[in-house]
C-alpha cells in the first residue's frame, strides 16, 4: 500500500522521535502538574492555576471543620501550608472560608462549594498569606 506523501513524513517524525527517545517526553506529566481534586474535597494548591504541590484536608470536611494554624499542615511535598496557598478548589459540600492569619482572625475569604467560583486563584493581596480555614454548611456534620 502507498501512503500519501504527507502520511509518510509524519510516520518518519514518529519513528525519529521514538528512535531518539523523545516520545517519553510526550507520555510524561508537566513538572508543575498536581493531581486532580478528588470528589468532595477541598484542595489547595502551593501554585496558582492548580498547579504546584496540593494538600486535600479532610479535617476541613469531617470534624473538627477547621485547621486552626497552618504551621501544621503540609502540602504533599512536605512542605508547610502556612503562607502558601496560591489556589483553591472546592469540590466539597461546604462553603470554605480561609483567614490571613492563624484562629480564624485578619482578612476572611470566601470560596463557595459549587458553580465557577468554586475554583479560583487567590486574590493578589491573600497569596501566600493563609495561615487558618474552616468551613460551613447549613446542614453538614456539626462537632
Ligand atoms: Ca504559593
Amino acid at each position: 500500500m502507498k501512503l500519501p506523501r504527507r502520511a509518510q513524513a509524519a510516520l518518519a517524525a514518529i519513528a525519529v522521535l521514538i528512535g531518539g527517545g523523545a516520545f517519553v517526553l510526550f507520555i510524561a506529566p508537566a513538572a508543575n502538574a498536581a493531581p486532580p481534586c478528588p470528589a468532595g474535597a477541598i484542595c489547595f494548591y502551593k501554585d496558582f492555576h492548580f498547579l504546584g504541590s496540593i494538600s486535600t484536608p479532610t479535617r476541613l470536611v469531617n470534624c473538627p471543620l477547621e485547621i486552626r494554624d497552618f504551621r501544621h499542615s503540609r502540602f504533599w511535598d512536605g512542605s508547610s501550608l502556612n503562607d502558601n496557598v496560591s489556589s483553591v478548589i472546592n469540590n466539597s459540600n461546604r462553603v470554605l472560608f480561609l483567614y490571613y492569619d492563624t484562629y480564624f482572625r485578619g482578612k476572611v475569604w470566601k470560596v463557595p462549594h459549587q458553580g465557577g467560583d468554586r475554583r479560583q486563584n487567590v486574590p493578589w493581596d491573600l497569596n501566600d498569606r493563609f495561615s487558618s480555614a474552616r468551613t460551613w454548611s447549613g446542614q453538614g456534620p456539626r462537632c
